[in-house]
């Protein structure tokens, strides 16, 4: 099977403290349970963590649904996305404030006011109000250019809850919205102001105070508008996922090799490393088969807990499940070493298998080279105690799977090919939907 250049992207979890909750961030990862032997794995994990940056932008442009502003439907259908790659560039606040204030500055009065007093009124009123419509124009079209969040996929809505943290999005458009309200109030207010003053001093003496007092307003809640320019950065930094393409998912406990695979199956380079949430973000590799396109994602580990106890690693990996049309290869680790017992990744495997029975699927068992011939046992696992289904996974993993290694290569082929047949019936379907939508809009 021919396999060709996969380029890849990742994608991160942020680590800035405005974007991204950190205490209760590292408080999720800390609260693994069970994993008080990796305590200072994750220790030096979470420092690496935080000098996090995100890495390589989005490259493919997705069609994205033109914005309509006169819908306002509480929940819109929006079955597209590629909505964070058209976000505007945002200048930093005191570029904004300065180059306002320059163009102020350079207004001259109306010409033929010979009075030195209503010249100056002029002057003084023309400024300020130039110097408001620069400070509050380019926040009006920011803010006109930010999609709702109900007008977006349910993938990049997910996505703005797990990187920005809920609420955060929509509390700072709520800020740059105050600041460009403020702005224009007071701008008119100290406009008005000058062009009613009686002397040229006085006129100059409001221009100073109203352009002092804007400048006072910009830099005390200019940071929402560096807080909105980080969000715009984050956001745009997100692997584009189109939906067209036949994408496959590796889905699995953490640690147990998931990323080790994406690197045989694309040629992208995820991380690698032998401690759990190696893989912090989704990452999108991308292969070529026989000039066919192909999608591939790597995602964070599952453990074994309710969705309320994920973090927000695990939930992005529920989101891309949930929200984006893939078929799934279950990474299986039966040797014991990753940090989740066998028992608790055949309960994992249960909870994804019942909630994505729609998702094509197919299993592999990782690291077969260190597979034993008796299964491995937990001190938490009691084998005696079996359901014959978890005895019999224990020992094989579930029915059907592939045994692969990437030490010695077990496995491999015949894990290409499957993946490629997976991909082409996953292309079969995403063919067919694409026909019954365009046949129930040529009937609606
Ligand atoms: N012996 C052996 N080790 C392997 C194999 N595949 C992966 N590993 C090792 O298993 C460890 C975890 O591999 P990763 O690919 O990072 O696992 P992951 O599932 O992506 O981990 P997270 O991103 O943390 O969820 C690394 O030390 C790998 O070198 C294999 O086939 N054989
Ligand atoms: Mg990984």
């Amino acid at each position: 099977m021919s396999k060709n250049l996969g380029l890849l992207q990742l994608w991160l979890l942020p680590s800035t403290k405005i974007l991204v909750g950190g205490s209760k961030f590292s408080k999720a990862i800390y609260g693994i349970p069970g994993w008080k032997k990796h305590e200072s794995l994750c220790l030096s994990r979470a420092i690496q963590t935080a000098a996090y940056e995100i890495v390589n932008g989005s490259y493919i442009t997705a069609q994205t649904k033109p914005q309509d502003k006169t819908k306002d439907k509480e929940s819109a259908e929006v079955d597209t996305v590629g909505a964070f790659q058209k976000l505007p560039m945002v200048m930093p606040s005191v570029d904004i404030l300065y180059s306002a204030l320059r163009k102020a500055k350079r207004v001259s009065p109306t010409k033929g006011i010979a009075n030195i007093a209503k010249r100056e009124r002029n002057r003084g009123a023309k400024q300020l109000d130039a110097l408001m419509k620069e400070l509050a124009v380019p926040l009006r079209e920011y803010l006109g250019n930010f999609p709702k969040r109900k007008y977006l996929h349910p993938y990049e809505r997910s996505l703005i809850e797990l990187t920005l943290g809920d609420g955060n999005y929509e509390e700072v458009l709520g800020k740059v919205d105050d600041l460009r309200k403020k702005v224009g109030s007071v701008g008119k207010e100290y406009a008005s102001l000058c062009a009613k003053s009686s002397t040229k001093k006085e006129a100059e003496e409001r221009l100073n105070e109203g352009m002092e007092k804007l400048k006072e307003i910009f830099n005390g809640k200019g940071k929402a508008v560096d807080d909105l320019l980080n969000i715009a950065k984050t956001l745009r930094a997100m692997p584009v996922v189109d939906l067209e393409t036949p994408t496959l998912c590796l889905v699995g406990a953490p640690n147990v090799g998931k990323s080790s695979l994406v690197r045989v199956l694309s040629t992208g380079k995820p991380e690698i490393c032998n401690y759990p949430f190696t893989t912090r973000g989704i990452l999108m590799g991308h292969i070529v088969l026989d000039y066919q396109h192909f999608q591939v994602t790597d995602t964070p580990g599952l453990l074994k807990r309710h969705d309320e106890d994920r973090n927000n690693l695990e939930k992005l990996t529920l989101a891309v499940l949930s929200h984006l049309p893939t078929a799934i290869l279950f990474v299986h680790d039966l040797t014991g070493e990753c940090g989740t017992s066998p028992s608790d990744q055949f309960l994992i495997y249960k909870e994804i298998k019942a909630r994505f029975s729609d998702h094509l699927w197919l299993d592999v068992v990782s690291k077969s080279d260190m597979l034993k011939e008796s299964p491995v046992l937990f001190v938490t696992e009691d084998a005696d105690a079996d359901h014959p289904e978890m005895a019999r996974y224990r020992k094989m993993g579930p029915s059907g799977a592939i045994r692969v290694s990437i030490k010695n290569e077990e496995g491999l082929h015949e894990l290409k090919d499957r993946v490629r047949v997976l991909l082409d019936a996953q292309m079969g379907r995403i063919g067919s939907d694409k026909g019954k939508k365009d046949d129930s809009k040529l009937v609606t």
